[in-house]
């Protein structure tokens, strides 16, 4: 489909939808309505593309690719549907006709924040890949009214505010009330048999409806358009037979659960409370979905037989697996199947990535809860159970194992066990990761089903982080080695070229200076802090959790500011340190963390004896858009997490493709990293993986204090506090347990940082690392990820570019 319009015609558009949709004319709407006009003219748009795409996935018998997650975090879409669809400038000329700018209209979109961090960023990013390589793809999720809370901090501590970001947002999501599903929850089982058949019945359930609401995300060049459908909960109509038979308390009690089921995005990453409303939210997901796909399905081909050739299901770590049992009842309730034959289409069918290591976010609901909320998924699970139990036992499995391997067991149901016995592929995301989880977490596992593990490390939507967000770097990468590297983000290698190109490194620098004023612009607006942009930018972005390690990156701050206010004339390469980071609402130590990093910024940016040579600046808010901003304006990565805990990172190839440095442990991707660039373009410090397993039966952290003057030092300084707050809390955890072996990895993170400042200050072989980092990134686009998925997990073909003129029989 051709998206591309006269100029003229877009004007036209978008002036009568302003009268249609508001009622207004142009000189009286505002920005907001002229920001939805555009982003109604454009949704419009993909609505048919989409239509148009899908209807020649369906000629050709295209497998489809069910994405099923419990977050998207997709941040802003004007700006990157315009540019994927290559109408960019076009809408930029008609709204300039009309005495509009582009530019401030994209700043009256909130950020979807339908999600916490890495898995949700990830989804997203995917959405894209799998537009733009031609897979037919719906990712499917929840549409909560509350995305990730707004941060605000005071005094340095959090506090969180709603996010409610329907009224701007929802214009992207056009609902489907004629698609929706019934889901049941609570109420008992009654099963007998009739001649031949076993009946089951689900009676006296708690009734809720699903509203699928859709957007959609555009691949580039048009070619695909995915669709996200997310499913709101809305109270099924008054029950008034309940009401009639005088159950007027369950009446009430469904309108109440469909008011709270998609209210809000629980805010915890890689940490999981077992709440029943997050049980019935992850059993709403599901539920709702796997009833849309079958009846898909059944429409056009009558059969659930050939799902698996037809279908792939992807589960986005362990939240959504229960569409595992919800597929089982409704193959085996609804649609007359016996248990083997659904067995045998749910595990061709589905698949699971696992985005963790982390013991607390391994998810397991109690007995109690989960059968009394979900009654017939119980018993399903059970018999998943039962027939694994008895499987692994026929086949000689020590009962100890089968017990680890269980999905119910010791009173819970185990949801990693549940997937992985159910799946017919299980992925980690960095190949460390992968390697760890068949060596610990699924061990057990492996040693029976190895053909089921494999790896996928993830990947980034390139032309989101550095085309849209970076592009004077886009640009002059394009000027060097054409364009072809948008599609294909292997082709960066190019630039490799011209690593000793005093020109072009020049030019690169420039771009990264610009950048860093337009960084050091909003730093200014919202700390009210001059940075200097000739320092290095060395920034730490993500979640705050103790195993990412802020806390070490403060404590060596700490160091650093002792060792300069001591020595005020010292030679020292000045160097602003970013922070930004949500810590989930109930987790107090990170918190402190927080608020450690604000006291110390407070103490040294008003400390006259250092604060020309350095400032620690925390960002409030951190979110995808200021992301957009902060990528492209850092000198220096930092990827400190405790070796063997970070699943990937993503933010680490963010940095990495705009020309960043990694400092970085060898975790998570930072090792695939490290492969891309070699040795002289990272900067690596601490232990492995293996040095960690080794160090930890015997760790004690005071070695390393005692040993260590710098360290003593900073370690006691967090005692006497500053700004009058004293941080004993943080100082008691690193002395006394450590858990994630700061202590032991603080002086190598020092002689890194050390190391660093030298480097940065030989200009040119530092710009030289910088666009080795680049033109290695490449490998790290989503494209190259999803191209995995789909030729090794999913076995999905693209759509074939002449499906147009192309019918498929179907095999
Ligand atoms: C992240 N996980 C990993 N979890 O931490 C990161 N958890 O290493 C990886 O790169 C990324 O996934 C993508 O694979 C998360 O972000 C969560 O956000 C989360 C959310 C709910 C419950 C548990």
């Amino acid at each position: 489909m051709n998206y591309r319009q006269p100029v003229g015609k877009i004007k036209e558009t978008l002036l009568s939808t302003l009268d249609r949709v508001f009622g207004v004319s142009l000189e009286n709407a505002t920005d907001e309505q002229c920001y939805k006009a555009v982003a109604l003219t454009v949704r419009d748009l993909m609505a048919a593309g989409r239509s148009e795409y899908m209807a020649n996935a369906e000629k050709t018998h295209t497998k489809q690719v069910y994405y099923l997650c419990m977050e998207f975090l997709l941040g802003r879409s004007l700006k990157n549907n315009l540019f994927n669809l290559g109408i960019e400038e076009d809408f930029r000329k008609a709204l300039a006709e009309l005495g509009l700018k582009l530019d401030c209209l994209y700043e009256q979109e909130p950020d979807a924040g339908l999600g916490n961090g890495g898995l949700g960023r990830l989804a997203a990013c995917f959405m894209d890949a799998l537009a733009t390589q031609g897979y037919p793809a719906t990712g499917y999720s929840l549409r909560y009214e509350y995305g990730i809370f707004r941060q605000k901090l005071v005094d340095g501590w959090q506090t969180e505010l709603p996010d409610f970001w329907l009224p701007g947002g929802k214009i992207w999501m056009q609902a489907i009330p004629e698609k929706s599903v019934e889901v049941h929850f609570n109420g008992h089982i009654e099963e007998y048999w009739n001649n031949q058949y076993h009946v089951v019945n689900h009676k006296d359930y708690t009734k809720v409806t699903a509203v699928p609401y859709d957007m959609y995300i555009a691949g580039m060049d048009g070619r695909g358009i995915s669709r996200l459908r997310v499913w709101a909960a809305s109270s099924a109509e008054f029950d008034m037979n309940l009401f009639n038979s005088g159950n007027y308390m369950r009446a009430m009690e469904q309108n109440a659960m469909a008011e709270v089921i998609t209210k809000v995005l629980y805010p915890e990453d890689n940490h999981l409370e077992g709440k029943s409303l997050r049980l019935s939210q992850q059993y709403f997901l599901v539920s709702a979905t796997i009833q849309d796909i079958i009846r898909r399905h059944l429409f056009k081909y009558s059969t659930l037989d050939n799902l698996p050739d037809l279908v792939a299901i992807h589960l986005n770590d362990t939240h959504p697996v229960l569409a595992i049992p919800e597929m089982m009842r409704v193959m085996l309730d609804e649609c007359g199947y016996g248990w083997d034959a659904a067995w045998d289409i749910v595990t061709r069918t589905i698949a699971y990535t696992n985005h963790t290591v982390m013991k607390e976010a391994l998810e397991c609901w109690g007995v109690e809860l989960f059968q009394s909320r979900l009654p017939r998924i119980y018993q399903i699970v059970e018999e998943i159970n039962r027939r694994f139990c008895a499987q692994m036992h026929e086949k000689g499995v020590d009962g100890y194992k089968v017990g680890r391997m269980a999905p119910l067991n010791d009173g819970y149901v185990k949801m990693a066990n549940l997937a992985v016995v159910s799946s017919h592929s299980v992925n980690g995301v960095s190949q460390l990761h992968s390697d760890i989880l068949k060596n610990t977490v699924f061990h057990d596992f492996y040693t029976e089903m190895p053909e089921r593990f494999t790896n996928v490390t993830n990947g980034i939507a390139h032309r989101r982080w550095l085309n849209q967000a970076n592009p004077g770097l886009a640009g002059l990468i394009t000027g060097l080695i054409g364009d072809s590297y948008i599609h294909d983000a292997a082709q960066l290698q190019k630039l490799g070229r011209f690593a000793d190109d005093a020109s072009v490194l020049g030019q690169m620098a420039k771009v990264k200076r610009e950048n860093k004023l337009r960084l050091a612009e909003y730093i200014k607006k919202e700390n009210c802090m001059e940075v200097d942009p000739d320092s290095i930018f060395d920034v730490q972005v993500k979640r705050m959790h103790e195993y990412k390690r802020q806390h070490m990156n403060a404590l060596h701050i700490l160091s650093v500011y002792q060792w300069l206010r001591e020595n005020p004339n010292a030679e020292f390469t000045p160097h602003t340190y970013i922070f930004g980071a949500k810590a989930a609402p109930g987790y107090y130590f990170a918190k402190q963390m927080i608020r450690f990093i604000v006291d110390l910024g407070n103490t040294i940016n008003s400390d006259p004896r250092v604060n020309q040579k350095m400032k620690v600046i925390y960002l409030e808010d951190y979110r995808v858009t200021l992301a957009e901003l902060l990528t492209p304006a850092a000198d220096l990565s930092e990827q400190i997490s405790l070796a063997g805990t970070e699943a990937s990172g993503t933010s680490n190839m963010k940095f990495m493709i705009n020309g960043a440095v990694t400092i970085g442990t060898l975790d998570g991707a930072n090792v695939e990293i490290h492969d891309a660039v070699g040795d002289d373009n990272i900067l690596l410090f601490g232990m492995t993986a293996a040095e960690v397993d080794a160090l930890k039966p015997n760790y004690d952290p005071r070695t390393y204090f005692n040993a260590s003057p710098a360290m003593k030092q900073a370690v006691e300084e967090l005692n006497t506090g500053f700004c009058g707050v004293k941080f004993n809390d943080i100082a008691d955890s690193l002395l006394n347990h450590d858990p994630y072996m700061v202590l032991a990895d603080f002086d190598s993170y020092a002689k890194a940082q050390k190391k660093a400042e030298t480097l940065y200050g030989d200009a040119k072989n530092w710009q030289r690392m910088c666009l080795m980092n680049t033109a290695n990134a490449g490998r790290f686009a989503a494209d190259r990820a999803i191209r995995e998925y789909a030729e090794n997990i999913w076995h999905a073909q693209p759509l074939p570019e002449d499906a147009a003129e192309k019918e498929t029989p179907l095999k």
